[in-house]
């Protein structure tokens, strides 16, 4: 029951994992040659990242058969295997399901180009509005326009994200049921559970046009909405005859929409990834980052502890950028990433790890369009060159935001191709796959690898660590630090997001520590992080100070006197 809770969730983007057949594409007897290494890694579950047929315009994310593989990736043998040597393993797996849209190659949306075939009503397909005219003015997600004309049928079609995903009309009941149909189909293959895509944009309450505005014009039409809240209802009903789990992205979700999408007596979804926290470091949008303020992170993180029960924790996935690039130091690479990954492992929650995260792989190092493959950073120059931004200022907002970043081979090894492929590979490696690799890392105890197999063997090990409150001590200009808390047992974790030293008033007897330290008075160096172990207060009441205002809290440091 609720496996989840206690479980480190790995993400896997296939195309970019392990390459076993020289094609310079990753694929599922790839993934299957590196199942040991999850394991040794603590891993739970893995997260696939869609694998199913696809013409591949948005990576998978356009699917064109649910109940196949897509062949690049292998077989349908091997699907069955991986799922079989995985569970050996003790790992689930998770699978995407991307609901929201098919590709246009998709059988459905073929037949739907027909008006008298029985999928006409399918798709959302509309006239224009006078001459030449869309159906409306909403805009979708990739920048763009969202209605696309097909000559075959005269009309325009919906679509959100890429011109080839077109959005599935809920509105037919015919459409639920199919989707019942594919979840039945995995589910009686073994797999765990679902991760599902823009899950809380599924309904439509209407297509009328709306105030423009900077984006997503449209969008209060669609933004979890009632008729998405039921359609998780009722799938909630054939997951539950599989004991299945679902973990929804969830864009644009504040704290009180994820509660009822996820909350315990809501019978729909069992965590969300919102984005609040991904957003930190822009204004309004991603195109606009600003300078990374770690202050607002913290806030960001603290409020979403605190308003919800329980939920995902993650700080990269395949359509961030990376975290130590982002969030850390690039000059205390080795140590800001060890402390964003105690953040990861040491907050409540069920932590996402993404492929590369444990081994501190950064952003590409692009220089050109040409490089990149992601359709949304395509999509997006063009629209900037339309506004006659500078080539340089394009580059720039492409180079930090492009999804591309976090999508480049693992890098296995320091040898051509990083251990990932024989071949060519799909999407550029990064040029520091030289001295940022697995095999190095192996070898080195004091790498950030180790870190993390050891942050994720002493959480697996942890009550506290996992099901303990999460009491907020100090979210500050540049150190975080909070208490995990259950029965009698505190373990504070004290964090310093800065290249400058810091100070706290925290005590307690030292677990871990990225300067190897034994003993803590309170002086941080550089992006240094601590886990302490400290002794209950008689003053304070476990789990109470939750509602606690979150600040610099200075004589907070109750393991103090019993330490010393
Ligand atoms: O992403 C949905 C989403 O809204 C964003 O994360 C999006 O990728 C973009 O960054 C917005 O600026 C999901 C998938 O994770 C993504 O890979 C797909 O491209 C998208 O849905 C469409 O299926
Ligand atoms: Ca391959």
């Amino acid at each position: 029951m609720e496996w989840w809770r206690d479980a480190v969730i790995y993400q896997i983007y296939p195309r970019s994992f392990q390459d076993s057949n020289g094609d310079g594409i990753g694929d599922l007897p790839g993934i299957i040659s590196r199942l040991d290494y999850l394991q040794a890694l603590g891993v739970g579950a893995i997260w696939l990242s869609p694998v199913y047929k696809s013409p591949n315009a948005d990576n998978g994310y356009d699917i064109s058969d649910y109940r196949e593989i897509n062949p690049e990736y292998g077989t349908m043998e091997d699907m069955e295997r991986l799922i079989e040597e995985a569970g050996r393993r003790g790992i689930r797996i998770i699978m995407d399901l991307v609901i929201n849209h098919t590709s246009t190659d998709h059988y459905w949306f073929r037949q739907s180009r027909d008006r008298t075939s029985e999928y006409a009503d399918y798709y959302y397909w509309r006239h224009g509005e006078g001459d030449g005219g869309l159906p409306n003015n909403w805009t979708g997600f990739f920048g763009e326009d969202c209605w696309e004309f097909d000559p075959e049928r005269c009309e325009y079609y919906l679509h959100l994200f890429a011109k080839s995903q077109a959005d599935l009309n809920y509105h037919n009941p015919a459409v639920l049921e199919e989707v019942k149909d594919i979840l039945r189909f995995w589910l009686r293959k073994g797999v765990a559970g679902f991760r599902c895509d823009v899950i809380n944009i599924l309904w439509k309450d209407s297509l009328a046009s709306s105030r423009r505005k900077l984006a997503l014009t449209g969008s209060e039409h669609y933004l979890s909405l009632e008729g998405t809240h039921e359609i998780l209802r009722q799938l909630r009903e054939v997951l539950d005859e599989y004991g299945a789990f679902t973990v929804g992205e969830t864009v644009f979700v504040t704290p009180e929409q994820a509660r009822d999408l996820c909350g315990r007596d809501r019978g729909e979804l069992n965590m969300v990834f919102s984005f609040e926290h991904m957003e930190c470091d822009q204004y309004f949008l991603k195109w606009f980052k600003r300078r990374f303020q770690p202050k607002r992170l913290f806030d960001c993180l603290v409020k979403w502890q605190k308003e919800l029960e329980w939920n995902t924790i993650y700080l990269e996935n395949h359509d961030q950028p990376r975290s130590i690039s982002r969030f850390g130091s690039e000059a205390y690479w080795k140590e800001s990433g060890k402390l964003l990954g105690t953040l990861l492992l040491t907050m409540r929650g069920t932590p996402f790890l993404y492929q590369g995260e444990e081994i501190g792989m950064l952003n590409f190092d692009f220089t050109r369009m040409r490089q990149l493959n992601d359709v949304e950073s395509k999509n997006v120059e063009k629209v900037l060159r339309r506004f006659h931004l500078p080539w340089k200022l394009r580059w720039k907002i492409i180079a930090k935001t492009s999804r591309d970043n976090a999508r480049t081979p693992f890098q296995w090894s320091g040898a051509t191709g990083a251990g990932f492929t024989d071949g060519r590979p799909w999407l550029g490696i990064n040029h520091n796959s030289e001295t940022i690799n697995l095999a190095q890392q192996e070898e080195d105890r004091d790498s950030i690898l180790h870190w993390y197999r050891d942050l994720m063997a002493l959480r697996n090990g942890s009550e506290v660590l996992r099901r303990g409150e999460f009491v907020p001590l100090e979210a500050g200009k540049q150190v975080f630090a909070y208490q995990r808390v259950l029965g009698e047992e505190r373990i504070a974790v004290v964090l310093n997001f800065s290249d400058k030293p810091a100070h706290v008033s925290h005590r307690g007897e030292v677990i871990r520590s990225n300067y190897g330290r034994d003993s803590f008075d309170g002086a941080l160096s550089a992006w240094e992080a601590v886990i302490l172990k400290q002794t209950a207060s008689p003053s304070s009441t476990p789990g109470g100070p939750r509602s606690e205002t979150v600040g610099a809290i200075d004589d907070h440091a109750e393991g103090d006197a019993e330490d010393r």
